[in-house]
């Protein structure tokens, strides 16, 4: 019996604090772990520790009442979010952790619309109960608010900040007082005199939802006026499972109050493995788009990849099919190889216990395998199939780095190659001018975070430079133009003549390529050549060194020798016709647009505002929050390369936002020169 669930929210809001209530809650720790202490055994990496913020996503198998619950804790920051839609992927449902003091904030949103691509059933824990000025009733008002969902509370806050000391269950109708020893044995107590009304509303809610869930069960409500408990609890998971409201629990995960209530909750509401949403995969055999249900042949995903240095390579996967034994030979259907799977673990934080076999619906861990990759499937040699892999967030920032010694270049590569197979929303790249290599990724963190990674663990320094923002050319006009390469000095010559006509294409159409040529002025078999040399000029831009984009080039005409044309020879001719074309048809450059979610309280509003006019942006709405607004703005990108320090000194750290790329637009032509100039100089 198995229920698979990822703690998802805003960073900070305790999903690791609340990981470690569940551990100890569990028997797998005798104490529980503290972010802030260090002693977190879910944040186990260095670079968690020093940051006291998850950056992994990591997993913790855990038994509760003859259940085994795979709990996903992902991070929350904006800058590891891709690492977040990764590990959804293993997901079948999701905990959304909202705080008491500040509700739901950007990064929850984009979350929660992960949970949604997903079709994840959702319940809420409202955390942090315990905190100065924690108040459950706004947190719930402004998650109905900001999901436009139904939130229907389980339970009920017994008192608050310091004197929080319990939760009404509404199911039950009595109080669970807490003692104060973090221990968790709570006592049901009769719920206290004062809030017998409100506890009344709450009940008559969660029945009424709960009732509306099966005609049945509605008939007998309006009968009876009541419900069983277990007649309640079976609505509460049609209703959660069907997501026509979405439970809310409340606690604090430091103090251990209401961790074990959750466990419960993930055990009644959430969806078994058999009742999660589908998978979609190609079937390698028939070619086929299949869902692939439970009880087929065994079928894995990995979802995320660890390399230790020491260990070698750890890969996370998630059975959605099937079972497997240790010592089975499985196939890697994206690379068509087989891999042994000698020893398979089952997970808490870095700590690995050995399991005989794992079934559908489990996470486990095996290590060094030959050739899987994050995003491979695993599955059986008889029948083969492939998962479609989850997107990553498009990569928002570039920074090029540069070893701190010469003689390390070789070990930061290595290094890097390594990183690189443990974060899917990191890339590198060699600017094939500069030769610099640059590493793009989430956002200026991020980047850091890998920085540190090389030093702590591969032992070398690197520094970064400013940003590059990936500009583009494109053209406004049409025109036309010949090239014509011709060498006819000694030995063989060489003879390409192509006429080409280039013209403007909507923004984000890429690059299109029209053969017009008739009575076969350029032979077929060089028109592929001409396409190619047409396409790698536009990569390499013709003013400012930036890939030229969005045009569709025709070739009209052109002539050829029978004896010295070649591949070769029309391949240049087609570039140089190009760019002598492309020169004429006006080049702009264009630069990406973000969109740039701000969260800020009510005073600094003007002042990010103002801030926003003077980098060029444009708000796009403003929105108030329980908290203070949310302004959402688009930006070049150029104008919020190093944003975060600076609202953080606008908003004495107050602030939030996040960032993903929106589109390309033309950049104002009185900046055309300085990136053009700029460019050159790299
Ligand atoms: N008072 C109080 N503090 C809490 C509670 N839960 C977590 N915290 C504190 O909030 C901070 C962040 O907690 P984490 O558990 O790291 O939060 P997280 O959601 O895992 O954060 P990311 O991994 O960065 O997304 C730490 O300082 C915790 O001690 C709570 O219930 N009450
Ligand atoms: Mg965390």
């Amino acid at each position: 019996m198995i229920r698979n669930v990822a703690f998802i929210s805003h960073g900070g809001a305790g999903k690791t604090s609340l990981v470690e209530a569940i551990l100890y809650n569990t028997g797998l720790t005798k104490r529980i772990g503290e972010i802030d202490a260090g002693s977190s055994v879910m944040d186990y990496d260095p670079i968690e520790i020093s940051r006291k913020l998850s950056i992994n996503a990591k997993v913790a198998t855990v038994e509760w009442n003859k259940y085994l619950l795979n709990i996903i804790d992902t991070p929350g920051y904006a800058n590891f979010l891709h690492e977040t839609k990764a590990a959804l992927f293993a997901a079948g449902s999701a905990i959304v952790l909202a705080s008491a003091i500040t509700g739901v904030k950007a990064e929850t949103q984009r979350v929660w619309q992960y949970a949604d691509e997903y079709s994840l059933s959702r319940m809420i824990f409202i955390n942090k109960m315990d905190k100065e000025r924690a108040d459950f009733y706004n947190a719930l008002s402004q998650i109905e608010r900001t999901f436009k969902i139904n939130p229907l509370p389980l339970y009920i806050p017994i008192g608050a900040e310091d004197s929080f000391k319990g939760v009404i269950d509404l199911v039950k109708m009595k109080a669970l007082i807490y003692p104060t020893d973090k221990s968790a044995n709570y006592t049901f107590q009769d719920i206290p005199a004062d809030m017998l009304d409100l506890a009344e509303k709450y009940h008559t809610k969660l029945v009424e939802a709960a009732s509306e869930t099966d005609d049945a069960l509605i008939e007998k409500y309006l009968d009876a006026g009541e419900l069983t408990e277990e007649e309640v609890r079976r609505g509460i998971r049609e209703g959660t499972i069907t997501k026509k409201f979405v439970p809310v629990l409340c606690g604090s995960a430091t103090n251990n109050i209401a961790a074990k209530l959750l466990l419960d909750a993930i055990i009644d509401y959430m969806p078994a493995p058999e009742h999660e949403p589908l998978r979609l995969a190609h079937d390698m055999k028939t070619n086929e788009e299949i869902f692939v249900r439970t009880q087929e042949a065994f079928s894995a995903m990995v979802f995320k990849t660890f390399v230790d240095p020491f260990a070698g390579k750890l890969s996370l996967f998630r059975v959605f099919s099937g079972s497997l034994k240790a010592g089975t030979e499985l196939l890697n259907a994206n690379k068509g190889e087989k891999e042994n799977i000698s020893q398979i673990n089952l997970m808490y934080g870095k700590m690995s216990t050995k399991v005989d076999s794992v079934g559908v619906g489990q996470i486990a861990m095996v290590s060094k395998l030959k050739y899987t990759e994050t995003f491979d499937t695993l599955c059986t040699a008889a029948k083969p199939i492939i998962f479609d892999k989850p997107t990553m967030p498009e990569q928002v920032i570039s920074f090029s780095i540069v070893p701190k010694s010469k003689d390390d270049e070789d070990k930061v590569s290595a290094g890097l190659a390594k990183l690189l197979e443990e974060d899917p929303g990191l890339s590198i790249k060699r600017d094939a001018e500069t030769s610099e290599l640059l590493l793009s990724g989430m956002g200026q963190m991020h980047i850091e975070t890998v920085l540190e990674q090389l030093e702590k663990k591969f032992n070398v320094g690197v520094e970064m430079k400013v940003p590059r923002v990936p500009y583009r050319e494109t053209i406004r006009m049409k025109a036309s133009g010949q090239g014509k390469y011709k060498k006819q000095s000694g030995g063989r010559g060489q003879y390409g003549d192509v006429w080409l006509e280039i013209s403007p294409l909507e923004r984000s159409a890429g690059f299109e390529f029209e053969d017009r040529v008739v009575g076969g002025a350029v032979p077929r078999n060089y028109i592929p050549a001409v396409e190619k040399g047409v396409r790698e000029a536009a990569m390499e831009g013709v003013i400012s060194g930036y890939p030229l984009v969005d045009f569709k080039v025709a070739l009209f005409d052109g002539s050829y020798h029978s004896v010295d044309s070649s591949e070769m020879a029309f391949k240049i001719a087609a570039s140089m016709a190009f760019k002598k074309v492309a020169a004429d048809a006006k080049i702009v450059i264009l630069e990406p647009i973000m969109n740039l979610d701000v969260y800020v309280p009510e005073e600094y509003v003007g002042s990010v505002i103002g801030d926003m006019n003077s980098r060029r942006g444009r708000i796009v709405n403003v929105e108030p929050q329980s908290t203070g607004q949310h302004i959402r703005a688009q930006v070049p990108m150029g104008e919020v390369l190093t944003y975060a320090p600076e609202l953080r000194g606008m908003t004495g750290s107050h602030g939030s936002f996040t960032m993903e790329f929106a589109q390309y637009e033309e950049l104002p032509s009185h900046l055309m020169d300085k990136v053009i100039a700029e460019s050159k100089g790299k």
